[in-house]
């Protein structure tokens, strides 16, 4: 147990103190006596998806069991007791269907099968058997908006015209011309046609020429994809995570690019003219048919058309996770992923989670997340990785992550604290996307030393190293040669000597799993935003009748004084401080990356 200083507390209470003897450091900013108004809204329905600590594992980093040097379902199987120590309760496995790996799984060439990197069928149904042992919910990732080029389907409807798998697929005929532009995300070229020279015809992939979009206009497709879904949930999982879920529906006639087009793919492609009838009769054909949850991927999604996917009354799907925060000082419209210079700003992080709490006030649920296996490490991202203070920014990413309103997806490693991987070289890659895109870029002349310099920060390799379980040789990942580079700090930085320590980061991502389970408020509370201009510090309360909590995170490496605003009565020794003692009072002094929740009176 961390011990307190309450001695403050009870002398502020009683008038003791003098007001200057609280703070040392003037704040930032002006408080706001307006705190003392609390928000007044119906508390949400309750559902166990909304109750839900989702902790994702990307299998292929997780626990190798062979040797090959790569994870696998019975290295994942190996770690369940771990998985249930953290406190979470519902896992999101990434893809482990039968694929060539063009995109580690997200090119499906068997949607029934198992990965051979990954093990076998019977392996999958003791890992569920194992999960739901431990009462952990399983969510299976769902990747329908395109398949990979050698499944079955793919071969067929490519073999002639006149396959009656043809239309599974977008295809331009040749002799129509040079098909209307769309750009690819994965493509050297970042053109998303690829010529089939068989059928002298053009085919659409958004993503790499490996990954041919299917076609949901045809219903003999959308048949065969909810009969897919049917086979998971009849075997037990729990839910699927829709991978890039608003691209699925498309304009077949391929109208031109419009004028307005700027660049901004994921959005022209998210929200085709019927996204919304699919979804609805997904949801009828399936989804309302298992007690299910479901999280859109929502690439593309903005406030405007957020709820139409998650308003229960139009009964398409559970929750989305937008993409605004993670676009945080990325610069605007830039494909490569390139960070706008300098440190991303506060103010603009504090606008994005508050709008989009707000989106979902009323109705809908929504998710928050900091990095998953498409974004580098958060503690890189949004801390501080430096030494000194990688294990404080990690732990206030988890306070925050653990009570924001709307349900939190925390990446495997992350719990650790597991920072970015760095690499110097292009060769040290192994993601698809930071290739081409290095490729594309060489071809054409682009400055690759300033591509390298962004990858270290921003490339989705960083969130893909090997789990790192302790400090023996490749971290306990892999008795093999690791599919990809170890990040070489799992020396100290691992969950053997995490474990051991009650102040890691570890232990302290336990508790806070403990607190948001142990109080409702912090899942359904209503989220209000204190002291908004604030630029150091992000602090909200959050509100369910008479429970009240006070959420302080100092998001910089310097101490800071925080007064809490007239109104807000402290309540007692902190439900969460990733210090081992604070000083209560007027004003909060605050550590380097200090995270403090306070029950209110
Ligand atoms: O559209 C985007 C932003 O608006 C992109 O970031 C896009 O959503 C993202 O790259 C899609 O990711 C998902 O689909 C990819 C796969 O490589 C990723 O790992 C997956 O999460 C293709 O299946």
């Amino acid at each position: 147990m961390k011990k307190f200083l309450l001695l403050p507390l009870v002398a502020l209470t009683l008038g003791l103190l003098p007001v200057s003897s609280q703070a040392q450091t003037p704040r930032t900013a002006p408080s706001r006596p307006a705190a003392a108004t609390r928000p007044t809204a119906a508390a949400p329905r309750p559902e166990w998806w909304k109750e839900a600590i989702v902790y994702q594992i990307y299998p292929r980093s997780y626990q190798d069991s062979n040797g090959d040097g790569v994870g696998d379902l019975r290295g994942l199987i190996s770690r369940l007791d771990y998985i249930k120590s953290l406190g979470v309760n519902t896992i999101w496995l990434n893809p482990i269907y039968g694929s060539p790996n063009d995109d580690n799984g997200y090119d499906i060439s068997d949607y029934r099968g198992i990965m051979k990197d990954f093990g076998t069928m019977a392996d999958f149904d003791e890992l569920l058997k194992g999960m739901h042992a431990r009462g952990l919910k399983v969510v299976l990732d769902l990747v329908v908006n395109h398949s990979s080029d050698e499944h079955e389907w793919f071969k067929q409807a490519r073999s002639s015209r006149t396959s009656p798998y043809r239309d599974y697929y977008h295809w331009w005929p040749a002799e129509k011309g040079t098909p209307p532009k769309r750009e690819s995300f994965f493509d050297v070229k970042k053109d998303a046609w690829a010529f089939d020279s068989l059928t002298k015809a053009y085919y659409l992939h958004y993503f790499s020429r490996k990954q041919p979009d299917l076609n949901w206009e045809n219903p003999k497709l959308r048949q065969e994809i909810y009969a897919m879904m049917r086979y998971w949930f009849d075997k037990g999982i729990d839910g699927f995570r829709m991978d890039v879920i608003p691209f699925i529906s498309k304009d077949t006639a391929f109208p031109p690019l419009p004028a307005k087009y700027n660049g901004d793919w994921g959005r022209f492609y998210a929200n085709g003219p019927h996204v919304h009838e699919y979804l609805r009769e997904m949801n009828e054909q399936v989804l309302s048919r298992y007690p299910s949850m479901s999280v859109a991927e929502g690439a593309g999604v903005t406030k405007a058309d957020a709820l139409d996917y998650v308003d229960p009354a139009r009964r398409e799907l559970d929750m989305l996770y937008h993409f605004e925060g993670m676009d945080v000082g990325l610069v605007p419209g830039n494909s490569y992923r390139l960070r706008a210079p300098g440190p991303y700003s506060l103010l603009e992080f504090k606008q994005v989670y508050t709008k989009w709490d707000r989106i979902f006030a009323q109705k809908g649920w929504g998710t928050v997340y900091l990095g998953n296996h498409d974004q580098p490490r958060m503690t890189t991202r949004w801390g501080d990785d430096r030494p000194a203070f990688r294990a404080a920014s990690a732990k206030l990413l988890s306070t925050f992550l653990l009570t924001m309103r709307g349900t939190p997806y925390t990446y495997g490693g992350d719990e650790l604290g597991m920072t970015n991987i760095k690499f110097d070289k292009i060769t040290d890659y192994r993601d698809i996307e930071t290739l081409n895109n290095y490729r594309g870029l060489q071809a054409s002349g682009g400055d690759l030393s300033k591509f390298i310099e962004a990858q270290k920060t921003t490339a989705r390799d960083n969130g893909r190293t090997p789990m790192q379980w302790d400090a023996t040789p490749n971290a306990g990942f892999t008795t093999g040669q690791p599919w990809l580079r170890i990040n070489p700090n799992y020396a100290e930085l691992n969950a053997a000597a995490e474990d051991k320590d009650p102040a890691s980061v570890l232990n302290y991502f336990r508790r806070a799993t403990a607190v948001r389970r142990q109080h409702k408020v912090l899942v359904y509370g209503q989220y209000a935003l204190l002291d908004a201009a604030n630029s150091h510090v992000y602090a909200y309360t959050r509100t369910l009748g008479r429970e009240r909590a006070l959420v302080v995170l100092n998001f910089t490496a310097e101490a800071r004084s925080w007064a809490v605003p007239t109104g807000l009565k402290l309540g007692g020794a902190p439900w969460l401080n990733n210090y081992a003692d604070f000083q209560a009072g007027a004003a909060l002094s605050l550590k380097p990356w200090q995270a403090l929740v306070l029950p209110l009176k």
